[in-house]
């Protein structure tokens, strides 16, 4: 029997993302590892899955592919409309859920970006520190908007664990030791929303999949 779908991933990246939605919704799925270490998503080849050669990329049953946590997240709760994870275009949550989609997938999926890999935004190596330091404000800002928007209880959203929750983990990704205790200390709701995410089973074992940092 041919899979649903098939996710390209490697580790230490944010197809972590898709791939416990994946699980949450209990999709049959094949891996495809693309070892970006060796430059395998820059090829002719993956570059015809996603323009922009970039992990993840998903491919559908029907041979189309393509890219984009945020894409990828809200295509695969559209089809999988039962499963209540991604509210549908009737349902009131539907606008919240887009805004704080693309939030994550914007501001703060860049913003970590710009936090980790300050020589991706400057080329003077004398300004990395500054450039971390500047990310890291917006990044605060973030976390602040998101503490706001945090509506359920431990969940994003009132309607129960979803898209949103996994993408805010991912987010929180660079949040380790004492600056996790910090950010923590003045955002009660998004400490909860953390660590309830963290005692899920798929997250937990996906976690440890994509050889992230011990929690
Ligand atoms: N906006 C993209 C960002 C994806 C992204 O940054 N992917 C990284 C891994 S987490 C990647 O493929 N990096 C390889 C590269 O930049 O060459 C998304 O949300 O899917």
């Amino acid at each position: 029997m041919s899979h649903e779908f098939t996710l390209y991933f490697d580790f230490l990246t944010s197809a972590f993302v898709p791939h416990v939605m994946l699980d949450e919704l209990g999709a049959s799925y094949e891996l495809s590892h693309v070892d970006t270490t060796t430059n395998a998503h820059e090829t002719s080849e993956f570059r015809a899955l996603n323009p922009n050669m970039l992990i993840p990329t998903l491919g559908l049953k029907d041979g189309r592919t393509f890219g984009e946590n945020g894409a990828i997240l809200l295509m695969l709760g559209d089809l999988h409309t039962n499963s209540g994870l991604v509210p549908g275009v009737d349902d009131p949550d539907r606008p919240f859920f887009l805004h704080w989609l693309f939030a994550l997938a914007t501001t703060g999926h860049t913003t970590i970006r710009r936090v980790s890999y300050p020589e991706e935004y400057t080329t003077d190596p004398e300004a990395y520190s500054a450039t971390t330091e500047a990310a890291w404000t917006q990044l605060t800002k973030f976390f602040d908007a998101l503490e706001d928007a945090i509506s359920g209880h431990p969940w994003f959203m009132e309607r129960g664990f979803g898209p949103l929750d996994i993408y805010t983990v991912m987010v929180c990704i660079v949040l380790t030791g004492k600056l996790r205790d910090d950010v923590f200390e003045t955002r009660p709701k998004l400490k909860r929303l953390y660590w309830a995410t963290h005692e899920r089973k798929s997250i937990r074992d996906l976690w440890e999949f994509y050889r992230f940092p011990e929690i």
